[in-house]
């Protein structure tokens, strides 16, 4: 038995400065595991509560007093033991008590301690039926940041190279250069302005959603005939965040759901989109179910905010056929076992699952492996920015080590 001796909780910050939480996990044997979890801004109304309502301080209390004397003693190798003990400590519906970050972390490490005390990565801990490190996921890569994740950018939160290629490293490599291209052509367009780049290492210009289209769709072009590898663009909207009031408000209109469906169909068929999440707020499982029927055949019509890692809402979604993929995000939910449930329903229903980063992440290379492990069809984890390069470069090495 792999039993947990000690959890401790500690402060971290994230790669917007603020404060989060990281984890150790150590085992009778001095196997030991490390994670750290990440937080959002564009965070669906259902989630879990990253933090309690007194923050990182509390959530390190909590920790102290209450979370880590119920984990000890307690089988590692036993994930659902473990996440049924910190839903137990918790006794909230949405960790509210000790914070979905701290339970995330503690769930991570745990799983990560027991891989190395029975001498497997995470991935191989995680892995689902089936699944044996044969398939990588796409790189679902943000280049041009908008939405609540910049200053000044375009509604649509996220402009994104889709690079879908048998062999990362050519995906990885795809994904970069479009980014590398939207530079060029950034500097060309503006070259007296003053460009940023966003929480999640995409550029931030002075473009509407479609000026900001357009450049992504001629640098994947470009990327494409330069490398002869596959990349297209991919748009995450995170529309609840520009919906008010029945509509969804661009700068230059205001479009009803009806309209927003016939828009977000228009730009998957003149501009190629083949990645599209959150098109639609977060509670339109019928208006997703539209988007799905019109463009499904040609993109991934994910479900994030909509979703929010729960297997609950997951499953109101298949029964109204909502959407072809869901994202994954383990801090949505709180453990590595609710995160697995929703998976394993998704790879129940022939949904594609992509894995994905917070826009406010840690230098962790760990998400990586929850990709492959459970065949996820994309990993989402931005492109520049160390704690984004972290997890391609973890990628990188899984590809070694898998040897490809
Ligand atoms: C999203 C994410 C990550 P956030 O909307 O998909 O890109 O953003 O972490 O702010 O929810
Ligand atoms: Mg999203």
């Amino acid at each position: 038995m792999s039993r947990i001796a000690s959890v401790e909780v500690a402060p971290l910050y994230d790669s917007r400065g603020r404060p989060t939480v990281e984890a150790a996990v150590t085992l009778d044997s001095g196997a030991r595991g490390r994670a750290g979890a990440p937080s959002g801004a564009s965070t669906g109304a259902t989630e879990v509560r990253a933090f309690p309502s007194g923050g990182v301080p509390e959530a390190l209390n909590t920790a102290r007093a209450l979370v880590a004397p119920s984990l000890l003693g307690l089988d590692a190798a036993d994930q659902a033991a473990v996440d049924g003990a910190l839903h137990k400590v918790d006794a909230t519906p949405d960790f509210r008590r000790i914070g979905g970050n701290t339970a995330t972390a503690i769930s991570v490490a745990t799983a990560i301690a027991f891989g190395v005390e029975s001498g497997r990565p995470l991935w191989k801990v995680l892995a689902r039926p089936g699944v044996d490190g044969e398939h990588f996921p796409a790189i679902v890569g943000n280049c041009m940041n908008g939405g609540v994740h910049a200053i000044g950018g375009p509604e649509i939160q996220e402009f994104i190279a889709y690079a879908e290629n048998p062999d990362p490293a050519d995906s990885i490599r795809a994904a970069l250069r479009v980014h590398a291209l939207i530079g060029e052509e950034l500097r060309r367009r503006f070259p007296t302005a003053a460009l940023g780049r966003g929480d999640e290492g995409g550029w931030v210009a002075p473009l509407d959603s479609i000026g900001a289209l357009e450049v992504l769709t001629g640098a994947c072009a470009r990327a494409r005939d330069e490398l002869r590898l596959a990349v297209d663009p991919g748009l995450d909207l995170a529309a609840s965040e520009f919906y008010r009031e029945g509509r969804y408000r661009y700068r230059d209109r205001a479009l009803d759901p009806q309209g927003q469906v016939a828009f977000v169909a228009e730009l998957v068929d003149r501009y190629g989109v083949r990645y599209l999440e959150d098109p639609l707020e977060e509670t339109a499982f019928d208006g997703f179910a539209e988007v799905t029927r019109a463009v499904g055949q040609k993109a991934l019509v994910v479900g994030d905010d909509l979703y929010t890692t729960s297997a609950a809402r997951l499953q109101t979604g298949i029964e109204k056929r909502s959407t072809n993929s869901v994202l994954i995000k383990v801090n949505q939910v709180g453990t590595l076992t609710d995160t697995l449930a929703t998976v394993d329903l998704a790879r129940d229903h022939e949904l594609a699952t992509v894995t994905s980063h917070r826009s406010g992440e840690v230098p962790e290379g760990w998400l990586a492996h929850v990709a492959l492990g459970t065949g996820a069809r994309g990993l989402k984890c931005g492109l520049l920015g160390g704690e984004r390069v972290a997890k391609l470069n973890e990628l990188l090495r899984l590809r070694r080590a898998t040897g490809r």
